[in-house]
């Protein structure tokens, strides 16, 4: 039986992408008895009951290897994290709050810092805040056309889930790569509707190069799941050099004095 990717999900059908197309499948397998919900971004065994008006059965959702509950995607890469320096200005605490989760989940994380044409020295600054932080970094603004070759090279043969406050940009970028990079001409008005509608369900959108991206609403809030105070250090990894230096053991780096932490960006800034 073939296998593919569940490409999206609406009203009980899935669309699976495999080898000889995408196929409109419903699901019957076994996995339901376990009320196993099949996702995009599932790998799927299918039966082909119509090759010709490609129609099929999902029987088998092969394990997953990850699973985001919002948005509900399974098997992602990684999630590319938008902000932009202005309209709006960087929820960092949200952003900061992305990169623990991630790093908790152990997903790859790039930061897209977007819009650049409207502040080139802001952008320099929070470029300045994340580059000890090891995550990749790209600078993109769809108006000066910069960036965008960069990002199309980290999203090749990788599922992408794209991030961020609304209005950062996210589905500017994502029409703009899709435009020069995706497999198929897409319709023009599908391209439109697209931008337009702020997604609601996933859908995995395919790459030339491979790879899929997934675009998001935008996260309103987000919820930190189990992580202890104490332990939240160890989610920033550019505070290792630095914690055990501190004058008081258990410093919450937050108002300590002698707190090392925080020293180095006092006096830098
Ligand atoms: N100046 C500037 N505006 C941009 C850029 N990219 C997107 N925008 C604008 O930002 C607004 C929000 O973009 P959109 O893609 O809908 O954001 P989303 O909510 O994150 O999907 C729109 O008015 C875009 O035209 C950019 O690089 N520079
Ligand atoms: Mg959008
Ligand atoms: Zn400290």
């Amino acid at each position: 039986m073939p296998s593919g990717i569940i490409i999206k999900g609406i009203g009980g059908f899935y669309y699976v992408k495999s080898e000889n197309g995408v196929y409109e499948c419903k699901a019957r397998g076994a996995f339901r008895k376990d009320s196993k919900i099949p996702l995009p971004g599932d790998e799927v065994i299918l039966s082909v009951v119509d090759e010709e008006k490609k129609k099929g059965y999902i029987e088998e959702i092969c394990p997953r290897k990850i699973q985001l509950v919002r948005p509900a995607v399974a098997n992602i890469n990684q999630i590319a994290l938008v902000v932009s320096v202005k309209s709006p200005l960087p929820d960092f605490t949200l952003l900061d709050k992305l990169l623990v989760t991630v790093m908790q989940k152990k997903i790859n994380a790039i930061i897209c810092i977007n819009k650049i044409d409207l502040d080139e020295e802001y952008k320099d600054f929070v470029v300045d805040c994340y580059k000890d932080t090891g995550f990749e970094i790209v600078a993109i603004s769809s108006v000066l056309d910069v960036g965008f070759e960069q990002l199309a090279k980290m999203l090749e043969g990788k599922i992408t889930v794209f991030a961020g406050q609304s209005g950062v940009g996210k589905s500017t970028i994502l029409n703009r790569i899709l435009d020069s990079y995706v497999m198929k001409t897409g319709d023009i008005s599908d391209k439109i509707e697209r931008g337009k509608h702020t997604t609601r369900h996933a859908e995995l959108l395919e790459l030339k190069s491979g790879g899929f991206v997934v675009d998001t609403p935008g996260f309103s809030s987000f919820e930190l799941s189990d992580i202890e105070p104490e332990h939240l250090q160890n989610y920033y990894p550019e505070f290792k050099e630095y914690i055990g230096n501190c004058k008081f053991v258990g410093c919450s780096h937050i108002t300590e004095p002698g707190c090392q932490v925080k020293r180095p960006w006092r006096t830098e800034r």
